[in-house]
């Protein structure tokens, strides 16, 4: 049957540091995002000199979270994420006590949602690492961060317990490998060539997601917790062995953080890079217990692109976004990001072959430049892309795999993590803001928020 399952979550998906702006309100402390511009770091001199910084102020949804919440109910969600701001909770992330004001706006946000009948789904971790943690300990790469990890999750998990349901740990965590200073807020001049750091901050992470999983099933046994990871999907160039063999092995530098999330152990092909690369993890008694006794519940994933794998590109090591030669049979966003609704469908049955587990899409979208004309946005090329998406989400539900939801990216427009920019918009809301925080910051809907309220309202029937 080609249908999606009656409980199915459809929702969208944003992220504090793209969205709230209100970067130093309330006593939060500052975030490596907000020293960053597309990921990137950008020291402090450069950022606090006054110079506009989009995600500083983003779209202010601090501020106006019922009036979008209410928009986004009025396509009919039944769910939305969005994370929590470590460093609103713990200003430098290593206190004893956590910030109140902080905790504060987390339980109006959830309550508006679940008044709306929406769903929390939480992010503990959007790239938001308290800046202090990286500053003063060298982030994930010290496993003090495990420590304060933990208490953060368990002063959540606490106060929330009655209003969250499902939970992931880190945003895309196999970005430590691309991005590794959002990520796993390890230090610029140590990624150019130690591949130590970045899979020691890994190892940490995978202890301190196991330890959050245990936690959120001590004290919200109903939830569900989940990794996340990006995996948009990799083909070889061409048929030439050298591209094939080596698009599967790019494609396990991903899944070899889903492969010990999921699994609960480190698969045997690591070994080889940890040989080859000169490492020699830091694992202490108990660690790999742990990782083994609490796995994810399920594997939270954001696809947009497929690109391809020619031979002599880097497997591991490099920096920088999902790396690829074009693929001659496959359409573009302008951001070059290949359009490719057969490879989600491709990528769907990969992971559900791979885990057997319930899978969960919390980022698909279009980023365009859309136009604000009079008071209406024609956005067909993003009800195209969301059309054959989920029409090749829905021929994977009837290949067999087990979806539990999909979470649109960027319901409404947000700060771009890639560009650091407005201009890079998702949205069936347009935010009438640039990249320069100009505008009225007013909201229109995009021809796209009626079209994805039919496509909710039919349960993916309705295309
Ligand atoms: C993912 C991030 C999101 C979001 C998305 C779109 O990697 O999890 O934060 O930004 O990419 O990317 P961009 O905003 O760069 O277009």
């Amino acid at each position: 049957m080609k249908t999606f399952k009656k409980d199915f979550l459809w929702g969208g998906a944003i992220a504090a540091n793209q969205a709230e702006g209100a970067y130093l309100e309330d006593g939060k402390g500052i975030n490596v995002t907000d020293v960053s511009r597309g990921l990137v770091y950008e020291p402090d001199e450069k950022v606090i000199d006054g110079k506009f910084y989009p995600t500083h102020e983003a779209i202010d949804f601090y501020h106006t979270y019922k009036e979008d919440l209410k928009l986004m109910s009025g396509m009919g969600f039944n769910c939305f994420r969005t994370s929590i701001s470590w460093a609103r909770i713990f200003p430098h992330g290593d206190e004893n006590e956590p910030n109140e004001a902080g905790l504060k706006f987390y339980d109006d946000l959830f309550n508006e949602m679940n008044e709306l009948g929406m769903e929390p789904i939480v992010t503990i971790s959007h790239y938001e690492t308290p800046l202090h943690l990286y500053d003063e300990y060298g982030g994930w790469e010290n496993r003090k961060l495990i420590e304060f990890f933990t208490r953060y999750c368990k002063v959540i998990f606490q106060r929330y317990k009655d209003q969250v349901r499902y939970w992931m740990t880190f945003n895309e965590i196999n970005n430590v490998h691309t991005i590794p200073f959002a990520a796993g807020a390890i230090k610029p001049e140590k990624t150019d060539h130690s591949m130590q750091c970045r899979f020691q901050a890994a190892h940490n992470m995978f202890v301190a997601s196991s330890k959050a999983n245990k936690l959120c099933h001590e004290i919200i046994p109903e939830a569900k917790i989940g990794c996340m990871l990006s995996l948009s999907g990799i083909y070889p160039h061409t048929c030439k062995p050298e591209d094939v063999l080596g698009a599967y092995q790019l494609r396990r530098r991903s899944l070899f953080f889903s492969d010990v999330m999921m699994r609960g152990y480190y698969p045997s092909y690591a070994n080889r890079w940890f040989e080859e690369h000169h490492v020699h993890l830091d694992i202490q008694p108990g660690d790999l217990e742990i990782i083994k006794e609490y796995p994810s519940d399920y594997l939270g994933f954001s696809y947009y692109r497929t690109t391809t794998y020619k031979d002599g590109m880097p497997i591991l090591g490099h920096t920088g976004g999902l790396i690829g030669e074009k693929n001659p049979y496959l359409k573009e966003t302008p951001w070059g990001w290949q359009i490719d609704p057969i490879g989600f469908r491709y990528v769907l049955n990969e992971l559900y072959d791979r885990y057997q587990k319930p899978l969960f899409v919390v980022e698909n979208g279009m980023g365009n430049v859309d136009v604000l004309e009079g008071d209406q946005i024609h956005d067909n090329y993003r009800i195209d892309y969301l059309r054959s998406h989920i029409q090749q989400m829905k021929e994977a539900v009837a290949d067999g795999v087990d979806l539990m939801g999909y979470t649109y990216w960027g319901p409404i427009d947000i700060v771009s993590a890639g560009t650091g920019e407005m201009k890079k918009r998702y949205g069936f809301i347009y935010v009438d803001r640039d990249n320069d925080g100009k505008g009225t910051g007013k909201r229109y809907k995009k021809d796209s928020y009626e079209w994805y309220k039919k496509v909710i309202e039919s349960n993916g029937e309705e295309l």
